[in-house]
């Protein structure tokens, strides 16, 4: 018997961890008892301060929720409505199949779209990994890029240091003077188990905190000592500036600048106003950003003489117009202070979590490359057969644990888009508001019904493996089982030979560096060996000669040859401040003057958990807003309103508070799209209101969004 089953007086107790996308990875004590989850609590790690949060403490209540899906569906109704007959999976596998070989049949593989979504982020059972591996078996099929997530910081890291692993582990911040959260509110957005418990650890011992936000987020009202107000999709100007402060005190590193970067001289010129006769000060950025001049001052001048000091930049800021410039400016504001390298220092980017590169030991999956669209043409492509004009025809969509018509953008275009479609194939456990659009829904298996292995964002230095605790409930089967039975009816590809165990034996086996299976299962927890705090660039600052950047200069790029490659007067190769579309100086602000923030919410993991009861007590589902905006719209704390743009209408209450800035309004994302005859989303899914624009280089601009707010 496994070492951790152990049986107290009637219960099984085994251990596992959530394969949702939060970034932490806590260890879960789950109690059974009859093949039932009686209870779950957050069990200790040594040597690690983790502690489970109130999401996955909940899980039972998604386990055994009544909405569950427990047969294969088939719509017999409209698009979108809630009428669906249950089906065998015979019939459902052969109606897929049978659809998969005759649009591969008429016309190509290329017309086959599939969507794997964040659902599950496990080892073995990853939702992009076991889907690329399906459909690149078939063929090469149509998938879409653009990470929903980072891929502003994504871009950003690799312009200036050639990787998205920019890390340190969280004990770091022991040893940092001063901590800036930007656009970063880590007790309620995890980004590692053990992120809360370093910060409240270092403010405990008196380490001064900035917040840097348009909201008193609930870690700025926990931890900060100030709290700075800024207008969202500014942030690059205020980073801008505060780089002037620094050149124009000297403040700056010149012999770190010197010794490990490249191209600093034509920032300095753009901040000096060389080129275009604007001095990027404090006052200029003021006007922008409207934080007063004197606290962009003080706080370059603080982050400046506290060395080590960790400037920490969330991914909202960059989830918006021109988001990759203010990662790219964060991260040249960490080289001009020299705290790129070193302990207590940080490097926020395309990880901002320890990076220890072991992002890519997922199922193994063929070499074959597919067609990629980008999520922002995807709506093009659905609606017009085009992308960008060229022929892009989709005619089967699969959507593989992606809750799309909620979480992508310009939802009542998406509404049209999924309506206009053949044949729409979803997985999921819940009838989302995607799956109401599907032709056939697949239920599948929860975590606790699996076994797999767990690593947290960027590998984190721990893994754990995720027991099975109990057997499925009849009915759903895995992404994987769904995908081998599949598989076979088509009859052509060879995909699965394994069981789940041989899988992950076979993964973990893979790479030297992972444990193996059995050493992972006696464990609740198994550590990587480190030694004391893990820094991103260590090497390269000790060593650089024989540690280059793996950049084309091997420097860190504060002028990005990459970027000045690509001749794009929007991706300029130093950080610029670009003023952003619906931004507060875009024409568009006389109709919509409020800009529209989003941010994750406590009671969910994206728009996972909204249809769960037991965690309502977390919800914060209420639209921010300031007094000042209210009392001009004669709105009261509590009102319900219609918040609008020329995109749609959403219904919902207002919290009328100090915490958020004049100017601007705040609503959580992940609310289930509701939209009643009239249109008007009852639900208050604030990506009704959104716009489906990229970012020059990839990044979602969820962010970015105008809106008016009158009482309802
Ligand atoms: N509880 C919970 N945790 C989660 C998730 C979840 O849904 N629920 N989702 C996970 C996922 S998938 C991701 S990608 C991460 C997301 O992590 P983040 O992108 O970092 O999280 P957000 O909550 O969107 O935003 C963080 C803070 O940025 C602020 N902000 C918004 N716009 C701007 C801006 O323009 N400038 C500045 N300075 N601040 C701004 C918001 O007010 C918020 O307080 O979280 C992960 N963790
Ligand atoms: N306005 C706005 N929009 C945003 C964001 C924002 O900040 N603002 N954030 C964006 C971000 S960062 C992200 S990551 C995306 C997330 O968008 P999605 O990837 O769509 O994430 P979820 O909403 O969590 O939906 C995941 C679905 O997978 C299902 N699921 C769970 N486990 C499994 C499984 O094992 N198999 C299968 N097949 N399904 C499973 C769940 O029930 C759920 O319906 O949203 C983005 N949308
Ligand atoms: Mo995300």
């Amino acid at each position: 018997m496994n070492k951790k089953l152990r049986s107290t007086e009637r219960n099984n107790i085994i251990t596992t961890t959530c394969s949702y996308d939060c970034g932490g990875r806590c260890l879960l004590e789950v109690h059974v008892r009859d093949n039932k989850v009686i209870k779950i609590r957050s069990k200790n790690a040594e040597g690690l301060n983790i502690s489970a949060c109130p999401r996955g403490l909940t899980q039972k209540n998604v386990l055994y929720s009544p909405d569950r899906l427990k047969t294969p569906l088939k719509r017999i109704g409209e698009k979108g409505s809630n009428d669906f007959r249950a089906i065998s999976w015979d019939e459902a596998l052969d109606t897929v199949a049978d659809k998969l070989k005759q649009v591969i049949k008429e016309y190509g593989t290329g017309s086959i779209y599939f969507i794997p979504g964040s659902g599950s982020l496990a080892t073995l059972n990853n939702l992009g990994k076991v889907s690329a591996r399906f459909f690149g078996m078939l063929g090469k099929c149509t998938t879409v890029w653009g990470n929903e997530s980072f891929e502003a910081a994504s871009q950003s890291s690799l312009a200036t240091f050639g990787t998205e692993n920019t890390g340190n582990s969280r004990d770091n911040i022991m040893y940092s003077k001063l901590i800036i959260l930007w656009g970063w509110n880590p007790n309620v957005s995890r980004f590692g188990s053990d992120t809360a418990h370093y910060l409240r650890k270092a403010k405990k011992s008196g380490v001064r905190v900035l917040s840097v936000d348009p909201r008193n987020s609930q870690t700025g009202q926990s931890l900060a000592d100030e709290w700075i107000p800024i207008r969202p999709g500014t942030d690059a100007a205020m980073l801008i500036a505060m780089a002037y402060v620094m050149i124009k005190e000297e403040l700056y590193d010149k012999d770190f600048i010197q010794k490990y970067t490249y191209g600093f001289s034509h920032y300095h010129d753009y901040i000096m106003g060389a080129v275009d006769g604007i001095e990027k000060s404090p006052q200029w950025a003021e006007s922008i950003c409207g934080v007063p001049s004197g606290t962009i001052k003080n706080i370059a001048r603080e982050y400046a003489k506290h060395k080590p000091s960790a400037l920490m930049t969330g991914w909202a800021p960059g989830r918006s117009a021109y988001g990759e410039q203010f990662h790219r400016a964060a991260s040249i504001l960490a080289a001009m202070t020299g705290n790129i390298g070193n302990i207590g220092g940080f490097v926020s980017g395309g990880t901002n979590v320890i990076s220890l590169g072991r992002l890519d030991k997922k199922i193994p999956v063929p070499e074959v490359e597919h067609n990629q669209i980008h999520n922002t043409d995807l709506y093009e492509s659905l609606l017009e057969g085009t992308v960008k004009g060229s022929p892009a025809e989709c005619k089967l969509l699969y959507f593989i644990g992606a809750n799309f018509l909620n979480q992508h953008l310009n939802l009542n275009k998406g509404k049209q888009a999924l309506t206009k479609q053949d044949f729409i194939v979803v997985h999921d456990l819940f009838l989302t508001p995607t799956a109401r659009f599907a032709d056939i829904v697949l239920p599948v298996t929860h975590y606790l019904e699996q076994d797999d292995v767990g690593f947290p964002w960027g590998g984190g230095g721990y893994g754990i493996f995720m027991n099975k605790a109990v057997e499925p409930i009849p009915g759903p089967k895995s992404d994987l089982r769904i995908f081998t039975e599949l598989a076979k009816r088509i009859g052509t590809i060879k995909f699965n030979d394994k069981t789940d165990m041989e899988w992950i034996d076979t993964i973990l086996k893979n790479k030297p560096d992972f444990p193996d299976l059995k050493t992972l299962k006696d464990k609740d927890i198994y550590r990587f060996k480190t030694e004391g705090p893990l820094v991103a660039f260590s090497q390269q600052i000790k060593d650089p000669v024989n540690n280059p950047f793996p950049t084309p200069s091997g420097k860190i790029e504060i002028f990005s040859k990459r970027f000045d490659d690509m001749k794009n007067p929007l991706i300029p190769p130093i950080p610029k401040y670009i003023a952003p579309w619906e931004g507060p100086d875009d024409q568009v602000a006389e109709d919509y003057p409020i800009q529209l923030i989003s941010p994750h919410s406590r009671a969910r993991i994206n728009s996972q958990l909204d249809n769960i009861e037991e965690v309502k007590k977390l919800k914060d589902d209420d639209l921010w807003m300031n007094p000042k905006d209210a009392h001009k719209r004669s709105i009261k704390d509590r009102d319900m309103v219609y918040v609008f743009n020329k995109r749609g209408r959403i219904y919902t209450r207002v919290k009328v508070t100090e915490a958020i800035m004049p100017g601007v309004a705040s609503l959580d994302q992940g609310q289930w799209y509701e939209p009643n005859s009239q249109g008007i989303d009852l639900g208050g899914c604030v990506n009704v209101l959104t716009l489906d624009k990229k970012s020059p280089t990839g990044a979602l601009s969820s962010n970015t969004c105008l809106v008016q707010i009158e009482k309802a």
